[in-house]
């Protein structure tokens, strides 16, 4: 849950910022408006609102529910894969901080939680940072077995990899815990593990249970173990679904499990795929904390569930390099792909970069990287590929700190010109002025 920073290169002396404006210091922030509108709707603002315009835009773009997009795609593979699970993909993006986090045990002084890596409407509604914000809600309305998909919003870096929204799918299975809902378990464990073992899947196992991986005290330690090697299996399987049928055929799919922690599973874990050459995370999961299943009055039972990324996983099997291309609206990506297939991505020209620097010296109140991130995407949206931080010194005498990013100014569609670069650059320096009265250096 924990956001990375702007992701930090090895500092170095840099030239100074490449742009010349003025030193005006302005010392008042700009002013923030009563309301923000979101999905046609007035939300009233408070001093926790963080949430962007480039952000709020995003909101109801469901990139997930489009057939013949690569994340629609995806979504249908699974939602196939998993047969009799109730399938939910239309649930809004405004969570209560109680359903993100409190319902989910997560303390409180979790880092996912702060300013500077979520997203507040106010100091009662937030953008979800997971689909786990909804397990409470989907057990108590008597869902046993089901999946449900959604963007989710975290403050992040910018790079090739990483954008503050993204898309997850939760799923779920619910056994009671008796000698039905056992033996329905056992059944489904033995014709999974028959299926896998004629299958050519490599799979690095570890102990459903250990020490640093505990059951939890409300279970029966058998039990648990039980329902933890049927998550193992069904994910498997679904690994074996997606990528056993790509790339080269005669190499195995290899599968790692690792053990995790997260504060509303235990035993938890994660999974990585090897693909392509590299290790790649693609979910977490676990045995759902009774806890979770007592809130929603779900009685004698015993469930796991998992979250998947949506993107990590259409990035892999249909070779999209670059994040952003799930945003593009530009017909040489969308022509691309058509419903239920996975097909190679081919790269459409790409438009040289354009990068400019800016240092400034921080406000005394400090400045976090994430809302430096946050400005530069509100100000020229996905124009900026890469922000980073090339640079930072503490000048010894004043003590004041002056920070150094470097901005990649790209665009998917054009070359973009030296003038319309600096054109970028200039707006981005005056809103960081102007929002935050920091002093730009040259
Ligand atoms: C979670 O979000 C948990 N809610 C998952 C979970 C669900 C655990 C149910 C237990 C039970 P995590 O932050 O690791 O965990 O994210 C889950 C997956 O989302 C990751 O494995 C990855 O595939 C994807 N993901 C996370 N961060 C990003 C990101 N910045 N960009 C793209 N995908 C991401
Ligand atoms: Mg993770």
């Amino acid at each position: 849950m924990t956001a990375l920073l702007c992701r930090l290169v090895a500092p170095a002396r840099v030239a100074r910022a490449n742009i010349s404006i003025s030193r005006r210091l302005l010392s008042a922030q700009a002013p923030r408006p009563s309301t923000v509108s979101l999905l046609g709707k007035e939300y009233a603002t408070d001093d926790v609102t963080n949430i962007t315009s480039s952000i709020a835009e995003k909101l109801g773009r469901d990139l997930h529910r489009k057939p013949a997009h690569p994340l629609g795609i995806i979504r249908g593979l699974i939602e196939a894969h998993f047969t009799g699970f109730t399938a939910i993909s239309d649930v809004s993006p405004l969570v209560t901080p109680a359903r993100n986090f409190d319902d989910l045990g997560f303390p409180e002084d979790h880092p996912g939680r702060a300013l500077s890596d979520s997203y507040y409407i106010n100091r009662g509604l937030m953008l979800r940072t997971h689909t786990s914000a909804h397990e409470v809600e989907t057990f108590r309305a008597g869902e046993r077995k089901w999946l449900l998909s959604a963007d989710v919003y975290r403050r992040d870096e910018i790079d090739a990899s990483h954008y503050p929204v993204f898309h997850q799918m939760e799923g779920a299975r619910v056994f009671s815990n008796d000698k039905t809902g056992m033996q329905e378990l056992a059944n489904d464990t033995a014709r999974l593990a028959s299926e896998l073992e004629r299958a050519n899947i490599e799979i690095e196992d570890i102990p459903h249970i250990s020490s640093t991986n505990p059951v939890q005290p409300e279970h029966d330690p058998e039990t648990s173990a039980l329902v933890a090697h049927h998550l193992k299996l069904s994910l498997n399987s679904l690994i074996l679904k997606l990528f056993g049928g790509h790339g080269a055929s005669t190499e195995p799919v290899r599968v790692r499990w690792i053990e995790a922690y997260f504060p509303f599973t235990s035993p938890s874990y994660e999974v990585e795929v090897f693909y392509r050459g590299k290790w790649l995370e693609i979910l977490g999961c676990g045995v759902v904390k009774q806890s979770t299943l007592d809130r929603s009055n779900v009685p004698d039972s015993i469930s796991w569930a998992f979250g998947l990324g949506l993107e990590r996983l259409a990035m892999f099997l249909f070779s999209i390099p670059d994040i952003r291309l799930f945003w593009s609206q530009d017909e040489r990506f969308l022509s691309q792909f058509s419903p239920g297939k996975v097909t190679t991505f081919k790269a459409y020209s790409k438009y040289p970069p354009n990068s400019r620097d800016l240092s400034f010296w921080l406000p005394g109140t400090g400045l976090h990287d994430n809302d430096f991130c946050d400005v530069v995407r509100d100000t020229v949206g996905d124009l900026a590929e890469t922000v980073e931080l090339i640079d930072q010194f503490t000048h010894p005498k004043t003590k004041r700190t002056s920070k150094c990013f470097r901005i990649n100014y790209r665009s998917m569609d054009k070359s973009l010109t030296d003038e319309e670069a600096n054109a970028l650059h200039e707006q981005v320096a005056s809103r960081v002025q102007e929002k935050f009265g920091v002093e730009i250096r040259n």
